[in-house]
């Protein structure tokens, strides 16, 4: 499936719910950069257990998140589609990279410092090293752009630091990748603590929307979302929770946050919700329909996995051999 095309790679962690945050900083745009770019989307299963995961559970989210993939408008025929457990490369990789990156660089990812937080008794070396393991995912395909969300804005940046300091040392082995971040909702907040991101391994599940809930249940979220003092809609700095609000609104609906509220001049926050809820419902219906049907025919999505798989395995053998002649391994005969 190699073309001529850039390459574009991304990917999500199958931990939690697959939530409309995940969707309008990553899955949407990935949709749309399908027909432009040789893209390459991973469900990094390898990533999810630096935190604690129920194995029964992870198995079936992984394979949920590939459907889940699929029913948002990724397309096996465009692009390739596997899990990162599939592909040996990349702890391969993940491996040597570590011995070109200083404890100091991962020190300072304020993602470790996040996760530590909120799992004080797991505080593991996989989290620690996380970031390895990422710049790997991204480095074994020569990617060219990473569609990601503010929060993974580091990660790049250190990944980028890791292929320059290895090129200077053995000449130009990996291709320096660049970001590409939404321009509007690259970081939805929560729906209760608007100080916060939207996050799919929430314990509150009222804190985000899932791409699987309920027509109710996104009713009841999107009730209870906290709204600022005041009663315009309108964003602004001060006023988190209905600036967030309306960056939903804008990019579901694929109008401008300034057209949004333009629209509810006058209006109260009631009014704007029930509409807000009405339209997430209506933009999920497809594709939780799709989604459904795709979950009754396991075979197709276990079809698609296997060919992914081999697909990006034989690209990332190309650069994985590469790293090893300039470190100094002796190739198998
Ligand atoms: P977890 O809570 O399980 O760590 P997460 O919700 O942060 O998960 P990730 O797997 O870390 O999700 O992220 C997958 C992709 O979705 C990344 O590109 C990330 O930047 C993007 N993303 C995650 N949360 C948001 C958000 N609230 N707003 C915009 N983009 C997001
Ligand atoms: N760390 C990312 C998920 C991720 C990723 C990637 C994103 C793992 N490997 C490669 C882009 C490219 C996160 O969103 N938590």
């Amino acid at each position: 499936m190699k073309t001529n095309k850039p390459v574009l790679l991304s990917g999500i962690s199958p931990s939690g719910n697959l939530t409309i945050g995940n969707y309008i900083g990553a899955l949407k745009n990935w949709v749309e950069m399908q027909e432009k770019y040789d893209c390459l989307f991973i469900v990094v299963d390898m990533h999810a257990i630096t935190v604690r995961q129920e194995p029964g559970l992870l198995r079936s989210r992984c394979l949920s998140f590939i459907a889940q993939y699929l029913a948002c408008g990724i397309d096996p025929e465009k692009s390739t589609l596997f899990v990162q457990s599939h592909v040996n490369a990349h702890t391969e990789l993940a491996w040597i990279l570590g011995c070109y990156t200083y404890m100091g660089e991962l020190n300072r990812m304020t993602q470790f410092k996040d996760k530590s937080k909120k799992h004080p008794t797991n505080i593991n070396a996989g989290l620690y090293v996380y970031p390895l393991l990422m710049a790997a995912d991204i480095l074994l395909y020569q990617t060219d752009i990473v569609p990601i969300g503010d929060d993974q804005k580091q990660h790049l940046e250190i990944t980028r630091d890791i292929a320059v300091r290895f090129n200077n040392l053995h000449g130009k082995v990996f291709k320096i990748p660049e970001p590409c971040f939404p321009k509007i909702g690259a970081r939805i907040m929560s729906l209760l603590e608007p100080a916060h991101k939207m996050d799919k391994s929430d314990t509150n599940s009222n804190n985000y929307v899932a791409l699987l809930d309920e027509p109710s249940i996104i009713t009841n979220k999107i009730k209870t979302a906290v709204t600022d003092s005041g009663t315009q809609i309108k964003t602004s700095e001060t006023k988190p929770g209905i600036s967030n609000l309306i960056a939903i609104y804008s990019v579901l609906s694929g109008i401008t946050p300034k057209e949004v509220e333009n629209n509810y001049i006058g209006k109260n926050y009631m009014t704007f919700k029930k509409d807000l809820a009405e339209m997430i419902v209506e933009k999920l219906r497809p594709l939780q329909n799709e989604y459904k049907k795709l979950m009754k025919n396991k075979d197709y999505i276990y079809e698609i996995l296997k060919k992914g798989a081999q697909e990006a395995t034989r690209r990332a053998e190309e650069t994985l051999k590469k790293v090893y002649e300039k470190v100094g391994f002796i190739l198998p005969a």
